[in-house]
């Protein structure tokens, strides 16, 4: 408490901050300030995030903490007896009454209570400044990722007013300074608010506190301290005042009762934590020292990463240059910006500690009813947040994800049994999960009856091994792998061929229509399901091999693999979506989800060179689905076509996606796009999307999922890392430095002309691998720490 900060004022303006090679495309910059929510730039601690919309005069900070949602835990969400209506089900499947199959799903498969629950907005933090009199001019915000730093500067009258602001890991606060160059200029009100639920008392001297909940279980508290360089702070009852002063520091922390702990009904946070936190950070002892650690602490995560496409329009503001790249005027660089905001959101919203995972729309959520409950929808949306995370070397950021799938063993154990049957082994986890460990079906159909969620989050589990090569923490995931196998082993159905199937069986929220123009969601079967077991069983008997355990587990996990209905090419020569050659039927032939590629990307069954007809069958499912899309669909597609090494397909889904909108309402097809603040469009927004376009923008430009067997260690799985597997045309010169490889590379990549001219190969932990590019290729044997760089012709220029 009334710690003086001693604030240097360090100019703003954007050649201040030169920490990169190109530093200038490390920011989103605007001329006006925000009007609109998808205007606003965000900051994010991984916990703790803002919304600023840079007004100069009625500014506001628009907050969220990962933890606040609503409502209580569901604890009795699945339908006890279910089960003994699965019989009837699969009769009913087997012999084609796939209506009556629908029916009997709704009734009996689906969860009895409803799904009200939903992440919620923290509040607001609202500054109503009394500015000199003049009018604003010089007016600039923007948000620079290089080190996570949003900043707005104007002038009012003859006095020039800055602001900086970041979300501090380190401190756990949001931290903002106000500066004005002239003395005692500085004149505002602070209202901390929050439309529910909430009170808030000054305390003083200088002190916001607001308390509230969100229902019976979840309480919160928001800290708000102001610190002063001259002039005074007056409080009232739920706000304070600072009259005249030279520069403020306001310090915000949060915390509330939240724990991500199924046994203790989710309680367990500590609400003295919001005071504890800003005690430390006030021990800090200036704005400089928060500034430097929360920086230094940022760019340890962000800095891993260098990539350059080429020529970057940097003149004009973001919102501009969107539309100009939607105009078709080339800007490789704003792709490279996506890239990295890709990125920055997803250090900002999973730090290692977090204690839940980015959620659909990351951390930044404004409202109490957020679309689709913003919560972790496990049929696409919530994998693809983590699609980037191993491969653009944030494997930290994927450890709040690999929790949580531990924390759904529990109750997806539960759900197993009431939809399988009592003495079901294992677990399983349907369409979504939230903050409270939904496991449950839903309430409705298409997108209700649907369990692959369980075997998808597990592919996470054993990637953040396939790329780590961290053998104990292998042999801590893999009981929850083994129980989500166990279950799939238990309930697989053979088929009218002999062959193993899951039933009923659903191709997430799309419809079928048969020969004799039935339409109906349910089946056995369906492609997905079939696929994602084939890649549960397969990941989880290679876990097995890793570790040297369970010799006779991973007999019964191949044989049933093997088992699995092989994948089918229908009679356009696609890849068959359902049981039957239906896809031509289809009244939705540009149905946004593309389930039935899920073994082309992200799974590893179908790959151009091991089944180059199953991938030329992919490849013409995709042509059916089409170019367009919502924001997730067209970041899908992106990592599709890259992996049938098609770069400049690829670069056309992303020119879609990089379409500039500001619609907000909700529409399910073909209205995907991007906003002003670079934050992806379903619409609405969807953060999906734009973690989708990193692992895309990865896919282009290296991959590591095709496997072969080294002889000398057959347990060991090994990688082939193919070099621009789809390098696109309108990136002619570039370079990435950075990217991760399964089993366990670090690799630099550089480009002339299309061709590589420069790979440089490291591996902190010594790896096996072959590097391909073209019809050449190298194997490569590095002990720990070493590397080899390789020129264009993959021979060997430097080794270490
Ligand atoms: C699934 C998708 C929708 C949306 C929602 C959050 O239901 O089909 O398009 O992304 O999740």
């Amino acid at each position: 408490m009334g710690l003086a900060l001693a604030i240097a004022l360090p100019c703003l303006s954007r050649a201040e901050f030169p920490t990169k090679a190109n530093a200038a495309n490390l920011v989103l910059w605007y001329d006006q300030p925000a009007d609109k929510w998808i205007q606003a730039l965000p900051v994010g601690n991984g916990r703790l995030g803002a919304m600023i919309f840079g007004q100069p005069e009625h500014e506001r900070l628009q907050l969220n903490d990962v933890t606040v949602w609503s409502g209580n835990p569901q604890l009795d969400a699945d339908r006890k007896d279910a089960y003994t209506h699965l019989p009837e089900i699969r009769k009913a499947i087997r012999e084609k009454r796939y209506k009556d199959a629908e029916n009997l799903c709704r009734q009996y498969f689906t969860s009895p209570v409803g799904y009200p629950n939903s992440y919620q907005t923290l509040g607001d933090l609202n500054l109503d400044f009394t500015l000199p009199g003049g009018s604003v001019s010089d007016y600039r915000r923007w948000l620079d990722i290089g080190d996570a730093i949003a900043g707005v500067q104007f002038k009012a009258g003859s006095s020039q007013f800055s602001r900086e602001i970041f979300s501090s890991a380190p401190a756990g606060a949001i931290v903002q300074r106000l500066t004005s160059d002239r003395k005692g200029s500085l004149s505002f009100k602070l209202k901390l608010s929050r439309g529910q639920n909430a009170q808030t008392k000054f305390v003083a001297p200088n002190t916001l506190v607001m308390t509230g909940n969100t229902g019976n279980t979840l309480s919160f508290e928001v800290d708000v301290r102001v610190l002063t360089k001259g002039g005074q702070i007056k409080g009232d009852g739920d706000h304070l005042a600072v009259d005249g002063a030279d520069e403020a520091v306001i310090l915000l922390t949060a915390a509330t009762t939240y724990a991500l702990d199924y046994d203790k009904g989710f309680k367990g946070g500590d609400l003295s934590n919001a005071g504890k936190q800003m005690n430390a950070a006030l021990s800090q002892g200036s704005y400089e020292a928060l500034r430097a650690a929360h920086v230094a602490d940022y760019t340890k995560y962000f800095d891993r990463v260098h990539i350059d496409l080429g020529k970057a329009d940097t003149s004009k503001p973001t919102n501009e240059r969107l539309k100009s790249y939607g105009d078709g005027n080339a800007d490789p660089g704003l792709a490279a910006l996506f890239y990295q905001f890709g990125r920055y959101l997803l250090i900002s919203s999973s730090r290692p500690n977090n204690p839940l995972p980015s959620n659909s729309q990351g951390i930044w959520g404004d409202g109490f009813d957020l679309p689709w409950k913003c919560d972790y929808k496990s049929n696409i949306n919530y994998e693809m947040n983590y699609w980037p995370a191993e491969s653009s070397n944030l494997g930290e950021m994927h450890l709040p994800m690999l929790r949580m799938t531990k924390e759904l063993v529990k109750p997806g154990t539960k759900t197993a049994q009431a939809y399988f049957g009592p003495n079901t082994p294992g677990w399983v986890v349907a369409y979504t999960t939230n903050a409270w460990g939904w496991t449950s079906p839903g309430e409705g159909l298409p997108w209700g009856v649907w369990f692959g969620g369980s075997a998808w989050m597990c592919r996470h589990l054993w990637e953040h091994y396939a790329y780590s090569r961290d053998t104990a923490y292998l042999r801590s995931i893999y009981p929850i792998m083994k129980g989500a196998a166990e279950f799939w082993l238990a309930n697989l159905v053979q088929g009218e061929d002999g062959k193993l199937i899951t039933s009923p069986s659903t191709s997430p929220e799309n419809s079928f229509t048969t020969d004799s123009n039935v339409t109906s969601t349910v089946t056995e079967g369906a492609t997905m399901e079939r696929a994602m077991v084939w890649d549960l069983l397969d990941n989880t008997a290679k876990a097995a091999k890793a570790l040297g355990i369970d010799p006779d587990f991973q007999q019964k996990l191949t044989q049933a693999r093997d088992n699995i209905r092989p994948l089918q090419i229908g009679k356009a020569g696609q890849l068959m979506e359902w049981n039957g050659d239906w896809d031509l039927n289809s009244h939705d032939m540009h149905h946004r989800h593309v389930s039935h590629l899920f073994p082309l990307f992200p799974g590893d069954q179908i790959t151009v060179t091991a089944t180059p007809d199953l991938a030329n069958a992919a490849k013409k499912s995709l042509e059916l689905r089409g170019d367009d899309g919502t924001g997730w669909s067209l970041a899908w597609k992106i990592n599709l076509w890259a992996r049938l090494r098609d770069g400049d397909h690829a670069h056309k889904l992303m020119s879609n996606q990089l379409r500039f909108t500001e619609n907000t309402a909700t529409v399910m097809a073909d209205a995907g796009g991007t906003y002003p603040n670079l934050f992806d469009a379903h619409p609405p927004f969807q953060i999906d999307g734009n973690f989708g376009f990193v692992s895309g923008v990865d896919e282009m430009l290296l991959q590591s999922q095709v496997r072969y067997t080294d002889p000398a260690v057959p347990n060991q799985d090994r990688y082939y890392i193919d070099l621009l597997p789809a390098l696109p045309s309108a990136w002619p010169t570039g370079s990435i430095t950075g990217l991760r490889a399964r089993g366990g590379f670090t690799v630099d990549i550089a480009w002339r002309n299309g061709t590589l001219t420069t790979a440089r190969i490291s591996s902190a932990s010594g790896g096996v691998g072959k590097v391909r590019y073209g019809s050449r290729g190298i194997d490569v044997k590095l002990p720990p720490g070493g590397s080899l760089t390789l020129n264009g012709s993959l021979a060997i220029v430097a080794a270490k």
